[in-house]
Parts: structure tokens; C-alpha cells; sequence
């Protein structure tokens, strides 16, 4: 399934248009997930200005400067409590993080399950190379068990955590995947994931090829279908969890699990109720002298 680009959606797709030179290698997925963010936005008819998207330190990281919008590009594994943040600070605009499996989940999986099960109102992208790119070829939790990295000749000797069942244990409300040579695809779930009520969690598998020698883009496109497209509504979370977490024969894509049911953590806070106003809104310049005096 293809969705026409037209002239005036490539017009505004132009707005996040960057002079910066990509330093991704030649076939990473990374050039793949760019395009379809900016789509997504364009098609969920946002500008530059009116979104904040915050990366994480890694090879995706760098798309922080080549494309526009505000952003912010923080310390590895750190993302999600500096997007989410921002969201409770001024939750008028669609706040969208993106990490990598190293950051996501060895470095910083902590802030993920507190992301997930807070269902913080946001959008979080992960960018699954199966491994540490930016630092050349480590071993995440989500490489391949026995699989030769740059830092681990003889394999890894840990088990591979199995990413989907860990996300669904912490039930989310909204889980997607897709994968990054299928444009499409990845718009289509992004753009439903921007209009999610809490925390849309979106798994790109994605190609590295530098590095990642077992899920290559010939694999993943081999062995990922709309499973959408085939009759999967995402209405179960059971059935959506045990889908998700078998990807031996083919991998499961799309809006995998969706509940819009439960409210998002700005939602449960007691002292936002009924405010008219941003917490960005209420800033006041306090003079924090007379407190300094005391001490002096
Ligand atoms: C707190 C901290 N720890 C470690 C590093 C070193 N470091 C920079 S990028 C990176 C790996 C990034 O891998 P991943 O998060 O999977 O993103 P990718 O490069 O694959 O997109 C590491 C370990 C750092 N910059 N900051």
C-alpha cells in the first residue's frame, strides 16, 4: 500500500527541509524513518513549528540536525524523561521521543517502563538496529544471543530480551510496529501513534547495515506483513502480545494493540483539573534572594 505524496503535501514536507548533510552509512534504516516522520507530521498536519522532538543520543540521534522543528538531543538513554517533561510543561503540543535499543533498553530501560506504565501523553519511537551503532557494533540487550559484535568477538553470552513481551507486561496502551523500508507503513502507524491519548509505544525494526548482520533489509523484508492489512485488530492485548512476541517465521506489523479507554497521566494529575493554563504558562519570576540572605 503506497499514499500519494501531493505537490501540496511535498510543499509542506519542504518546511522541515534541513541544509545539514546526512552522515548516515550507505542503506541505514535511519534515511527511512527520517522521511516517514516528517510524512507522518505533514499528513498529521503539523509545522516545524508546533512539535517538539527530542532524540536520544546514538547514529539516530543525528537526525536532531537534519530536519527541523524545536528539538532537543539529550544524554544517552535519558530521552523519555526530558520528552515527557516538556509534555506536562506545555501538553498543547505533540511531544515525540526517539531512542535507540541501546538507549532504550540496556542504558536507559528504566525511564521506559515508568514511560509506559505512567502512559505519559506522547509519542516514542524506537529505533531497533539490534545494537550500539554510534559506538560501532556493541551488543545490546536485543542483539542476537551468540551473535559475534565488535566488543564481544565470541558472542553474548546473556539471553536476548524479547522486547515485546517485556513492553506488554507493563500493559501499554498503545503498541505498533513497522519496519524501515517500508515508508508507508511507518507513516501510517506514526500518524496514528502522534494522535494516541498516552503513551504510543512505535518499534521500527530497522536496517544497520554496518552492523547488524542478522535482521538485514533483504530479512525484514522478507518476513514483515501488515498484520493489519491480514485481519489483526488491536483490540486484545493477549492476542496482540503473543503476535508481537513471535517473529520466528514472520514479523507481525502495524497497530498492533490500541486502548484509548484509560487517561493519560496529565489526565490523573489532581492539580491540573479543570486549568485552563500550561504549567509554561504559569512560570513566574520568583526572587529566591531572601532565601540566600538567610544564610549569609
Ligand atoms: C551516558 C552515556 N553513556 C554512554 C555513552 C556512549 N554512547 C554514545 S552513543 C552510544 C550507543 C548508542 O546506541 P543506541 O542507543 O542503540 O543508538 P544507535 O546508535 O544504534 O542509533 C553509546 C553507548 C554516552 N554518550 N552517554
Amino acid at each position: 500500500m503506497s499514499i500519494p505524496l501531493d505537490s501540496s503535501s511535498a510543499k509542506k514536507m519542504h518546511a522541515y527541509h534541513c541544509a545539514n548533510q546526512c552522515t548516515w552509512c550507505d542503506g541505514c534504516g535511519d534515511y527511512g524513518i527520517w522521511t516517514a516522520v516528517k510524512r507522518s507530521l505533514v499528513e498529521s498536519g503539523i509545522a516545524p513549528h508546533q512539535v517538539l522532538l527530542c532524540y536520544d543520543v546514538g547514529c539516530h540521534g543525528n537526525t536532531s540536525d537534519k530536519l527541523l522543528g524545536y528539538r532537543f538531543h539529550g544524554l544517552h538513554g535519558r530521552v523519555i524523561p526530558f520528552a515527557a517533561g516538556a509534555k506536562l510543561a506545555n501538553p498543547k503540543i505533540p511531544v515525540l521521543a526517539f531512542g535507540g535499543d541501546g538507549a532504550s533498553f540496556s542504558e536507559g530501560v528504566g525511564h521506559l517502563v515508568h514511560g509506559i506504565r505512567s502512559n505519559y501523553p506522547m509519542t516514542f519511537v524506537l529505533y531497533n538496529n539490534g545494537n550500539y551503532g554510534l559506538t560501532t557494533g556493541q551488543a545490546s540487550s536485543l542483539t542476537q544471543q551468540g551473535q559475534p559484535m565488535n566488543s564481544s568477538p565470541n558472542g553474548i553470552p546473556e539471553h536476548t530480551l524479547n522486547a515485546m513481551d517485556f513492553v506488554f507486561s507493563l500493559e501499554p496502551t498503545f503498541v505498533a510496529r513497522a519496519w524501515s523500508g517500508d515508508i508507508a507503513m511507518m507513516t501510517r502507524v506514526l500518524k496514528a501513534a502522534i494522535a494516541h491519548r498516552g503513551f504510543a509505544f512505535v518499534d521500527i525494526l530497522q536496517a544497520c547495515p554496518t552492523y547488524n548482520y542478522f535482521a538485514t533489509h533483504e530479512m525484514l523484508l522478507e518476513r514483515c506483513y501488515d498484520a493489519n492489512t491480514e485481519g489483526h485488530k488491536p483490540v486484545d492485548a493477549a492476542k496482540a502480545r503473543h503476535l508481537a512476541m513471535d517473529t520466528s517465521k514472520r514479523i507481525a506489523c502495524g497497530i498492533l494493540y490500541q486502548c484509548e479507554d484509560i487517561p493519560s497521566f496529565y489526565e490523573r494529575l489532581e492539580p491540573r483539573r479543570g486549568r485552563r493554563t500550561t504549567v509554561a504558562e504559569e512560570v513566574e519570576i520568583v526572587d529566591t534572594g531572601k532565601w540566600e540572605r538567610m544564610f549569609q
